[in-house]
């Protein structure tokens, strides 16, 4: 095995680490790790950790990127400097911004009602249900501008925000808001069906309800 993710099997992060390697041709395995156990080796308790090469790795997008550059003649990333500027942009968008709006605002409390059994925090959700909708609204007019995140094809780019969105789609709300978004579902419909990312469906991706 050329790659080891350490992380749990259904992870945002863990997702684009495991598309990219096939987008490079790795074979990889993830080692189901949750971030607060003790076997958990990131300095800040987050997942994955990546083992490649001889090196122990921590963060999702320079990961990437050494993946990417390393084992795919960078094919992922721009050449032009500031082509790919736009594509670490939203590589850092997504990441400051996008992930933490979804995943506090409306993906855990889904995943804590279905999977721990708690009640769902309804106050949480409706609070960040508008800033999730000026998100979307926003995205959809960055895409209406080129069409594209950026002129370069799919990229990084396209596999952080691509992801980042599953985990909001797979909600009922933010299902609901990017069916609205034409620009923004169409995008995500094509890359369902890219080869990387068909390979890395979640076992219970697809399936009726959240996650
Ligand atoms: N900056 C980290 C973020 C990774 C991240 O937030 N992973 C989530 C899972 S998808 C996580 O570790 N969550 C556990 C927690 O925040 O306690 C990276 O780029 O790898």
């Amino acid at each position: 095995m050329q790659v080891r993710i350490f992380g749990p099997r259904i992870s945002t992060y863990v997702r684009i680490v495991q598309i990219v390697c096939e987008e490079a041709g790795l074979t990889h395995e993830v080692v189901p790790t949750s971030a607060h156990s003790p076997a958990n080796r990131h300095p800040f308790g987050k997942v994955p950790v990546v083992e490649v090469d001889g090196l122990e790795m921590s963060e999702t997008a320079p990961i990437v990127r050494y993946l990417d550059s390393r084992h795919n003649q960078a094919r992922l990333q721009p050449c032009n400097p500031a082509e790919r500027y736009v594509m670490d942009r939203w590589i850092a968008t997504s990441d400051n911004y996008l992930f933490p709006l979804f995943e506090r605002g409306i993906m855990m409390p889904y995943i804590m009602h279905h999977f721990a059994g708690q009640p769902l925090d309804r106050e949480r959700i409706d609070r960040a249900l508008p800033m999730i909708a000026r998100t979307l609204e926003f995205l959809e007019l960055e895409l209406a501008k080129d069409g594209a995140w950026t002129v370069s094809g799919f990229t990084l780019a396209d596999v952080m925000l691509y992801t980042t969105l599953l985990g909001l789609r797979a909600t009922p709300e933010g299902g609901a808001g990017i069916a609205e978004c034409e620009r923004l579902a169409a995008w995500m419909a094509v890359c369902d069906y890219r080869p990387s990312i068909m390979a890395t469906r979640w076992e219970t991706e697809g399936a009726a309800g959240p996650f």
